[in-house]
């Protein structure tokens, strides 16, 4: 079970309440398709991968919905993610590592968008609500 202190949880809401996340998302996964090419191959998109494309946005605003279910549910990402992990796995067929790289662009966003605001305690307890956001997602691969 994750402990979660209450500077941890006020910085996770605070990040998503003071930006655009669907915008930070669409960014994200515009930087995922272009630095790590293979993964565009899960999603029937035609070439266009640039944040302000609908399709991208789309996207965007379903894992959006999907972190800010997370954050409301902190104490059980896992139970909240069970679905979304095995439609990931058995649907989707994505490979569980490219979860970690989106993780990775998201938090490159963050750190653009937040600059200063983006301190060490905000990018290490975004970071850790990421990794928690990551195993629940991988908890449903067998
Ligand atoms: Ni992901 C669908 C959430 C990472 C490939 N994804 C969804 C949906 C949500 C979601 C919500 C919609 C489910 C539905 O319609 O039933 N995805 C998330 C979250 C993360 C994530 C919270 C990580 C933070 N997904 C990824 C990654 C990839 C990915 C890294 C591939 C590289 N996702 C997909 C695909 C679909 C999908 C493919 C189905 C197509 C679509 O457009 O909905």
């Amino acid at each position: 079970m994750v402990h979660w202190q209450a500077a941890e949880r006020a910085h996770i809401n605070k990040v998503f309440s003071s930006i655009k996340p669907t915008l930070v998302t669409a960014k994200a996964l515009a930087r995922l398709f272009f630095v790590y090419p293979w993964t565009k191959k899960y999603f029937k998109f035609e070439e266009q991968f640039n944040y302000d494309d609908e399709k991208v946005k789309i996207h965007a605003e379903k894992v959006v919905s999907a972190l800010n279910k997370a954050i409301g549910n902190l104490d059980d990402v896992k139970s909240e993610f069970s679905k979304l992990s095995r439609d990931h796995a058995e649907t989707f067929k994505v490979d569980p590592e490219n979860f970690k790289l989106l993780s990775s662009c998201l938090l490159i966003e963050l750190a653009q968008t937040l600059q200063k605001d983006f301190t060490p305690e905000v990018h290490a307890s975004f970071n850790k609500f990421l990794n928690v956001v990551v195993d629940a997602l991988s908890k449903e691969y067998h």
